[in-house]
């Protein structure tokens, strides 16, 4: 990678200045699907009037939406993480790449070689810039310093002038500065603290549900804070957490309940379940008996509270597309009832949660990853071998 400053290097850009630099260079625009490394810019950009902050449901359409603007002679920029740069390619390589149309893209670098971070960003933090350079995509550190930043941007505008390309900036962990500027949306309005009156925090809601939802119910839970607080609550060898593989939860519980002889939950994230919106119309075509629950907080909460598109019905959504039963909860007390008519019915089924977010996040899930999915898999009576385990 065309590294400007080593691993380890505490860099802290001003968010405001990072904003007036792009803004300067025609970026009143930033499409963006959030990652913690980049919160404290995305807060900025959200709060701030002079830009136009759009969350997209995936990488993809941040692409996307970014060509499209592209067109009419406006300029967006891209903020992903790179474990979006997989979706990311599709409109980078069919249609940025082949008909010329630039784009920036500012993306989070998680897992790079030589830091400490979960184990399901490895793979990616290894073969990012690989991947970058094969598809033809040029990159660059984002430096640690004001100066050097505008310098890149700079850089950047020059290469994708004089190729028609996208480029891509790299940003680390801790590369812009936190501050009172920078409180996002979603975590500064009241429904923050949980569970006061008649709400429901998310881990609450977990909780409750884990209580009561049968031992042999498979639970699939989604990346995030959700799986941290379902471990909270109580393991269980049935519990699949995916650290990973954002919005892909439902399809997975789809495939685990499409083999029958278990009952089968995922607990979903809004985001999430937004990100695959038509793992929806899949479940319901299908139709296996499966437990969709969505914790619908209106904001990417795992990630510090970005804003989500939407607001999204989920539960009467489902309802349209033809799942057997859909209950949607805005109170503790409706819980109960909800429970009990979806336990009552086979088939797919959606349980919309509104909830709000936790203060305190849940730590992470000490498990190993294949650990995980060994356990699962003995369930099934297909236990694996020592060689498919590791
Ligand atoms: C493809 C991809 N893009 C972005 C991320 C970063 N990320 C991890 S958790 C998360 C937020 C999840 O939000 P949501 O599903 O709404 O659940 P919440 O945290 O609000 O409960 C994001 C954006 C990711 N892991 N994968």
């Amino acid at each position: 990678m065309n590294a400007t400053s080593a691993p380890g290097d505490t860099p802290a850009l001003d968010p405001d200045l990072v904003l007036d630099t792009l803004l300067a260079r025609g970026y009143r625009e930033m499409a963006a699907v959030p990652c913690s490394y980049l919160g404290p810019l995305l807060a900025r950009a959200a709060r701030r009037p002079d830009v136009t902050y759009f969350p997209a449901t995936c990488e993809s359409e941040a692409v996307s939406v970014a060509a499209g603007a592209w067109f009419t002679g406006r300029r967006v920029v891209v903020a992903l993480q790179n474990s979006g740069l997989g979706d990311a390619l599709n409109p980078l390589a069919s249609l940025c790449l082949p008909y010329g149309v630039p784009v920036l893209l500012l993306m989070s670098v998680r897992g790079e070689p030589g830091t400490r971070d979960e184990p399901h960003h490895d793979v990616m933090g290894r073969t990012t810039a690989r991947i970058l350079d094969d598809v033809g995509i040029a990159h660059a550190w984002v430096p640690a310093d004001s100066a050097g930043f505008v310098r890149a941007v700079e850089e950047a505008e020059r290469a994708m002038d004089a190729s028609r390309r996208a480029y891509c900036l790299l940003i680390r962990k801790g590369t812009f500065r936190d501050g009172p500027q920078t409180v996002p949306l979603g975590r500064s309005v009241p429904q923050q603290v949980p569970g006061t009156g008649d709400r429901l925090s998310r881990a609450q809601a977990i909780r409750w549900l884990r209580e009561r939802l049968p031992e042999e119910q498979v639970v699939v839970t989604t990346t995030g804070l959700t799986g941290r607080e379902l471990y909270a609550a109580g393991d269980r060898p049935t519990h699949l957490y995916l650290s990973g593989s954002m919005g892909c939860a439902s399809a997975v519980g789809l495939g685990i309940a499409r083999a029958g002889g278990r009952p089968v939950a995922v607990f979903d994230g809004d985001g999430a379940s937004l990100m695959r919106f038509g793992t929806l119309v899949s479940v319901a075509a299908s139709g296996p008996d499966l437990l969709h629950v969505i914790y619908n907080n209106g904001c990417y909460d795992s990630t510090g509270g970005q804003p989500l598109q939407g607001p999204v019905p989920f539960a009467a959504t489902a309802d349209l597309l033809g799942y057997a039963a859909t209950a949607y909860c805005a109170a503790p007390a409706e819980l109960p009832s909800a429970y009990g008519k979806l336990m009552a019915q086979p088939g797919p089924r959606l349980l919309e949660i509104k909830v709000t977010t936790d203060p305190v996040p849940a730590p992470r899930v000490p498990l190993a990853l294949p650990e995980i999915a060994t356990r699962l898999r003995a369930l099934y009576g297909s236990p694996v071998t020592t060689a498919t385990a590791s």
